[in-house]
């Protein structure tokens, strides 16, 4: 996959669309010939030059700040060429277009990250971290985005292996001196290594998990009976109004999704079509694409009218849920809504109701705890890192390879299953950071990132 990384790459930098500025860069071995055919001459490395930027005829395509980075100081480790022009489609897709008929190819989304992975600028929990960044929905998000570029995930992580290297190193000294086999692998200090091990694995997947949050954030479904406020809320937590409301029931069909942050967490909510049954295609249409939501949400919010009912119980509002089983696998919470009405306080009822009114913005606080707490989201963003769920899959695999290996220790004593554990345990860690990591996840991860980058 990588036999063509002597080619010289090029793509736009900058987002499609219009700007003051747009920017075309170019990475590869010798960027000299292409620097000379542009600009006309030879730039001095790591200066701002203002030049033309021309084309075959020697007619300016554009003019703009050209940056030249010798490899390997620059970001892909290779020679870049930097040309700041003015952001026009038009005129950026010529810039690129001159470059082609120079010999360069169009770069593949995410191949400048990759190339300076390949060239150990970075390790691919960093080159991960720059497209979370570029992707983050909330100031929180992104400021851990930045931490995990930085490298502050990536250090944790080898600072595990390093440790368990450390224990390995032990275990396989007490394997291959047969004789001394027992004394090694009953000292004390294998055990309290081990755990010790555990308790950092621990300690990083639960820093991981609140990383992971943050990027991914939480699908919230609204889901109820018509005219419950769906719709209302889904506008009172956007901040606009996005939903039509109105006192028809049945007024929305289709399913609207609004992207909001709540205290840090990014949530993206979902409105569905009021659940009834009706003798309207397109109402029915709107109830199966609701139950498809509910479905896949990671929270659901049962909003019902406070109204209607003076016991209020999840089970008695919405028996279908209960007769489709979906409680075992999924959390639902009841939403009391138009307390204004009924004279309910608002807030928590109990841990799976609670009272808000729309009309009135009350119970909203109570609501935003609640879905932290759902997300498992601790709400302080200090010092957190962001994280992928690739990144916790690992670690839980580490941490459970490391638990079994203590299982074997202390049931058989069996040194070698123990080996065998540890290390696959490091080769779960050092799949975070790329060290042993499969040609084809590279291709995935890099390939979700944009063009550009
Ligand atoms: N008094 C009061 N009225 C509310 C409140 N929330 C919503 N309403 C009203 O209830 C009616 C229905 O609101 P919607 O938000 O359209 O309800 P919905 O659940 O989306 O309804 P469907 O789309 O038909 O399923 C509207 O007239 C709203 O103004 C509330 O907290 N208090
Ligand atoms: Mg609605």
């Amino acid at each position: 996959m990588f036999q063509n990384s002597k080619d010289t790459i090029v793509a736009i930098a900058t987002a499609a669309g219009r700007g003051g500025v747009g920017v075309v860069r170019l990475s590869g071995s010798d960027v000299l010939p292409f620097m000379n055919s542009l600009i006309g001459k030879p730039l001095l490395p790591r200066r701002a030059t203002y030049s033309g930027f021309f084309d075959a005829e020697g007619e300016a395509i554009d003019e703009g700040v050209a940056l030249y980075f010798p490899g390997p100081s620059s970001f892909t480790g290779e020679s870049i060429l930097e040309l700041q022009g003015h952001g026009g489609m038009v005129v950026l897709d010529r810039l690129v277009q001159r470059c082609v008929e120079l010999g360069a190819r169009v770069a593949r989304p995410g191949e400048f990250s990759e190339r300076a992975f390949f060239n150990d600028k970075m390790d691919l929990a960093q080159a991960e971290a720059i497209a979370d960044l570029i992707d983050a929905s909330s100031i929180e998000a992104a400021r851990s985005a930045v931490r995990s570029m930085q490298g502050e995930f990536s250090q944790l992580v080898n600072e595990l292996v390093e440790t368990m290297i450390q224990v390995r190193i032990f275990v396989e000294a007490a394997i291959d001196f047969p004789e001394e086999e027992i004394d090694f692998l009953q000292d004390k200090t294998l055990a309290v290594n081990l755990d010790l091990l555990c308790n950092d694995l621990t300690e990083v997947l639960a820093q991981a998990q609140q990383g992971a949050i943050l990027r991914d954030g939480l699908t919230v479904v609204l889901a109820g009976k018509p005219n419950a406020g769906k719709s209302s809320l889904l506008n009172a937590l956007a901040g606009n109004d996005a939903a039509i409301v109105t006192s028809v029931p049945g007024t929305t069909r289709d399913v609207l999704r609004e992207r909001i942050t709540l205290g840090g967490l990014p949530l993206n909510i979902i409105d569905t079509a009021g659940l009834r049954e009706s003798d309207n295609e397109i109402e029915q249409e709107g109830v199966r694409r609701a139950w498809k939501e509910i479905t896949s949400a990671d929270q659901v919010l049962f909003v019902a009218d406070a109204t209607d009912t003076s016991n209020p119980k999840l089970k008695d509002l919405w028996p279908e849920y209960f007769q489709r089983n979906l409680g075992s696998t999924q959390s639902v919470t009841l939403l009391l809504n138009k307390i204004d009405l009924s004279g309910h306080r608002p807030g928590v009822i109990d841990e799976a109701t609670l009272a808000i009114s729309v009309k009135d913005k009350s119970g909203f606080d109570a609501l935003a705890s609640h879905l932290q707490a759902k997300a498992g989201y601790l709400g302080h963003g200090e010092g957190l890192f962001s994280a992928r769920r690739r990144h916790l899959v690992a670690l839980t695999n580490a941490l459970a390879f490391v638990q079994n290996g203590i299982e074997q220790l202390k049931g058989a004593g069996a040194g070698e299953l123990l080996a065998e554990d540890l290390r696959q345990a490091q080769n779960e860690l050092s799949e975070i950071t790329g060290q042993f990591t499969s040609d084809d996840l590279l291709g995935r991860i890099f390939s979700s990132f944009c063009i550009g980058k």
